[in-house]
């Protein structure tokens, strides 16, 4: 019984689910002994990356210094989480092309805009679309999708549980586990 060092990079709008789901992973890795760590907008927005908002070069900035953290978090021999809605192709794929082949896996958490702004959970939408937050992702604010993405998820089709449970079993097909 093994680990491999690997960072799951989650991408995905605003309300996709993939701090849920990247949660779900940590859990159920924690529960069978892996050694864990989960990056999102919780612990890093508000310590490490506090002087960074959401122009396009802050967002650049955000998603760079994640790489470098999670790239010293493999280092340590974790698997590594990282859920930010990371909206340019071209920021993911250079965190990517930093890492060996195998050690980056990018999922992308494939909610349609209609779907994250109905649920709303944060009321950040409404907000948005009242003009009173702006750059908001999917709104005044780019994102672009994964174009080869090592896995891709259905919120509205399928849970965030069977996601989870999903990603899981990549690991262990692909021997990471
Ligand atoms: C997008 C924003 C914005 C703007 C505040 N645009 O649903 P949340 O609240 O919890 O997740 C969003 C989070 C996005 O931070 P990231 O670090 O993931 O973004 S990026 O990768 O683009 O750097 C949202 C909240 O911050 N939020 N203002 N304008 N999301």
């Amino acid at each position: 019984k093994g680990q491999k060092p690997v960072l799951l990079w989650f991408t995905g709008l605003s309300g996709s689910g993939k701090s849920t789901i990247a949660n779900l992973v940590d859990k159920q890795l924690q529960a069978i002994g892996k050694h864990t760590y989960t990056l999102d907008g919780d612990n890093v927005r508000h310590g490490l990356n506090r002087d960074l908002g959401f122009t396009k070069a802050d967002r650049i900035e955000n998603i760079r210094r994640i790489g470098e953290v999670s790239k010293l978090m493999l280092d340590a021999g974790l698997i590594t989480m990282a859920a930010f809605i990371s909206p340019y192709r071209a920021e993911r794929d250079s965190i990517r092309e930093m890492l060996a082949g195998d050690e980056f896996i990018e999922i992308f958490v494939d909610t349609p805009l209609e779907v994250a702004e109905s649920r709303d959970v944060k009321g950040l939408y409404a907000r948005a679309r009242a003009g009173e937050i702006k750059n908001f992702t999917g709104i005044d604010s780019e994102y672009q999708p994964p174009k080869n993405a090592e896995i891709t998820v259905n919120t509205v089709d399928s849970s965030a549980e069977e996601a989870a449970k999903m990603i899981v079993d990549y690991l262990l097909d692909n021997a990471y586990l």
